[in-house]
């Protein structure tokens, strides 16, 4: 069923995706299984972009049912019930030339359903911004996401940005995106790469020291 699933994303079949997501979610399958399904269906349509065989119109089909799927009133993320006492304040955004939202969305809407405040700066956010915004709220977490290979450089200018507000060792940084890597996550001066929304919520509660 995995397979098929997977190939019907691969294929742009919308249809078919939507059908078998929710025949899945009867079945019991949770939120974070049919994501990880789904990942990979998205990284095949990536890669048939860059062998020249997709175009840009199917990487915006595919960010097109990939948000009609977080849509769906089934894909409810399974984590704790919202709290009402906030257990930390995550500034989050999409660094500075890119645009995709999708990866960054996901991490907000598991991190509010697990208690956490999360002021979300949008996309191509220039560092300013972010340190703007984590004096104003007063932030204990800067969560950074970017999936464009630029997207390292901008990362490391608005670590770079902040530390020289005065304000790195004020915060703990984590930056999520598919293609970071350790090694990257060391250049950039994060404190924490990920590649996946609820590993990266995990380090976020161990961090304002929440964890289950
Ligand atoms: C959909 C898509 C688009 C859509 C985006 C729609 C949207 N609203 O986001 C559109 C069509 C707009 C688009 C545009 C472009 N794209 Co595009 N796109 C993709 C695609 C297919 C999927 C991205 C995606 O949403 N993945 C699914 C999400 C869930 O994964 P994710 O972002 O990694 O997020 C997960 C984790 O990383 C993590 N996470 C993410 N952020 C954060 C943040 C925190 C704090 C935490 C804790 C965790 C976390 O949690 C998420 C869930 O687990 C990828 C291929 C791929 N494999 O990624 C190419 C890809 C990223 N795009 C690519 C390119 C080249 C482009 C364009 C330059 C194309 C063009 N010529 O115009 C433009 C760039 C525009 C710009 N300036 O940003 C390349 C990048 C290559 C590179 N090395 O830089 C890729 C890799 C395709 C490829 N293989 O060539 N794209």
């Amino acid at each position: 069923m995995n397979e098929v699933l997977i190939k019907a994303i691969t294929e742009l079949n919308e249809d078919k995706v939507i059908k078998m997501v929710k025949s899945l979610l009867k079945e019991g399958a949770s939120s974070q299984d049919i994501l990880d399904i789904l990942q990979e269906g998205m990284d095949n349509v990536g890669n048939l972009y860059e062998q020249s065989e997709y175009f840009i119109a199917d990487l915006i089909m595919a960010g097109i049912i990939f948000r009609e799927i977080l849509n769906l009133d089934e894909m409810k993320f399974d984590h704790d019930s919202p709290k009402k006492k906030f257990v930390g304040k995550i500034v989050l955004g999409t660094v500075k030339g890119d645009l995709h939202d999708i990866g960054k969305d996901i991490f907000s809407d598991i991190a509010t359903s697990a208690g956490f405040l999360v002021y979300d700066l949008g996309v191509d956010v220039p560092p300013e911004k972010f340190v703007q915004k984590i004096i104003e709220t007063d932030a204990d977490i800067v969560g950074m996401s970017g999936v464009l290979s630029l997207a390292i450089t901008s990362m490391k200018e608005t670590i770079d940005a902040i530390r020289n507000a005065g304000l790195r060792d004020k915060v703990k940084i984590i930056a999520g995106g598919n293609h970071l890597t350790k090694d990257s996550g060391a250049y950039i001066g994060a404190d924490e790469t990920t590649n996946n929304a609820t590993a990266g919520l995990k380090i976020c509660k161990k961090w304002t020291k929440k964890i289950d």
